[in-house]
């Protein structure tokens, strides 16, 4: 399957990822919300008609949520507030999902902690 593909291509090296050059606005990402220890922006691929990722601005050992440390409680919390944030600014507190894939049996591709936003369509249960 393609995407799980892409993901064991990359593996948790503890490699920079394409997030820090978006966080550095390197390359140019659709800001949806911004403050001092998050970002979020949109997927450049997205699964919904609402697709954003909210992720920590420094990664700080937090490749993935499977390597998360009791130091990461209060980013992990303020993460999800900020996922809560967004969700209103998009119009779609009536109902949205948050993803995290942690690792490759996730498909996760990207190894910068992100939570996936994603709305404004009927959601499926269970996910894929
Ligand atoms: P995951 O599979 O959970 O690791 O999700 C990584 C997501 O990151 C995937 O949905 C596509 C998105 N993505 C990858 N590269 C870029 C990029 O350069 N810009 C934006 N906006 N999103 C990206």
């Amino acid at each position: 399957e393609a995407s799980a593909k892409a993901a064991a291509a990359n593996a948790d090296s503890g490699a920079p990822t394409i997030f820090d050059k978006i966080i550095a606005k390197e390359i140019p990402s659709t800001i949806v919300y911004e403050d001092e220890k998050v970002l979020a922006f949109r997927d450049v691929n997205p699964q919904a008609p609402v697709h954003v990722l909210v992720i920590p601005k420094l990664r700080d050992g937090l490749t993935q949520l499977g390597k998360a440390e009791v130091r990461h409680e209060q980013i992990l919390g303020q993460l999800l507030y900020a996922a809560r944030l967004v969700a209103e600014k998009e119009g779609i507190l009536d109902g949205f999902r948050v993803v995290i894939n942690s690792g490759p049996d996730a498909c996760q591709s990207v190894y910068h902690l992100h939570l996936h936003v994603l709305g404004g369509r009927q959601m499926k249960w269970p996910p894929g």
